[in-house]
């Protein structure tokens, strides 16, 4: 008899005791169940029971350890198929947890892939943004600093162009008191203007006409002027006096007396006349000057200095 075959308990009660049906067929084989049986794994107890009544006791003994450590190692294989099992359910978790993770990485790589792309191009175009601006101002650096150089060279310009209109508006404006003064009877030496009276009067309303004219009675400082005044070959009175105190002759702007055109025995101030006032008396000689008295009436002559 195979052991893997399929057995029916049927188990009937029968007369001459239990008996097994063994399906293969349609036939039916019968079995006595006599000490044969033993072997066959459903009828183990049957078997023992029957082998203890048939077999002494030191084989007994030797077919239950036998037995024990079969049910011991069909034990241990149970707990190893279920460690096995746990394991392999272990296993599966993981690796569908990391199939999972793995799906989630790649997913992930994948964005920050298109992210990279994405900001690779934003950081391209703002590269090219910058040198394009980095274009534009250095263009406008450069134009600034032609401006300013326009500007200054304008300003520069302008400071000239202001100087000659200013120096150009004095001349005019020289001009015109020149013109003014020639008109009024005015002549000019070396910028300086002499007006000649053409009445008399004396010194000191002589000197006061000047300064009503904005000048005064003329001071000989050159050769020059001291050839001037003799031209008119007059008595003509000038801005020279020792009025304040004798003897001390000062021109009329305060300025002591250095280079002097008096005559000969002159200033001689003659005794009861009282001559503290200067005029031009021999005009035919250079030194010309006599000190006279100064309430006497003589032509007078202004000088004023244009600036
Ligand atoms: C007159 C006056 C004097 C002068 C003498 C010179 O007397 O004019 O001031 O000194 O002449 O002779
Ligand atoms: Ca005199």
């Amino acid at each position: 008899m195979d052991a893997l075959d399929l057995f029916v308990n049927v188990e009937e009660p029968s007369e001459s005791g239990i008996y097994w049906k063994r399906k293969t067929d349609s036939s039916e084989i019968l079995y006595q169940n006599e000490d044969k049986c033993h072997t066959v794994k459903p009828n183990r107890i049957t078997s023992a029971l029957s082998g203890l009544q048939s077999l002494g006791w030191s084989e007994t003994l030797k077919k239950s350890s036998w037995r024990a450590a079969a049910v011991v190692l069909g034990l241990l294989c149970l707990l190893l198929l279920i460690g096995l099992i746990t394991l392999a359910s272990l296993y599966n978790k993981d690796s569908s947890k990391w199939e999972m993770e793995m799906v989630q990485l790649q997913t992930s790589y994948k964005n920050l892939t298109k992210e990279k792309d994405q900001l690779q191009t934003s950081y391209n175009n703002l590269t090219k943004e910058k040198d394009q601006l980095q274009t534009s101002y250095n263009n406008l650096t450069k134009e600034q600093d032609q401006l300013q150089t326009s500007y200054r060279n304008l300003t520069e310009e302008q400071d000239q162009l202001q100087k000659r209109f200013e120096d150009t508006t004095n001349e005019r404006n020289d001009l015109k008191r020149r013109d003014a003064l020639f008109s009024q009877g005015w002549v000019s030496f070396r910028n300086h203007f002499y007006y000649i009276s053409s009445g008399k009067k004396s010194w000191q309303q002589s000197r006061n006409d000047c300064l009503q004219k904005g000048a005064d009675l003329v001071i000989i400082n050159s050769h020059e002027e001291q050839e001037f005044t003799r031209t008119f070959k007059q008595l003509i009175w000038i801005g020279l006096t020792d009025m304040e105190r004798e003897g001390k002759w000062k021109w009329v702007d305060g300025t002591p007396l250095t280079t002097s055109y008096w005559s000969s025995h002159e200033p001689n101030g003659v005794p009861g006349r009282d001559e503290d006032c200067a005029e031009i008396k021999n005009y035919d000689l250079e030194k010309s000057w006599n000190d006279e008295s100064c309430h006497l009436e003589r032509f007078w002559i202004c000088e004023k200095i244009l600036s």
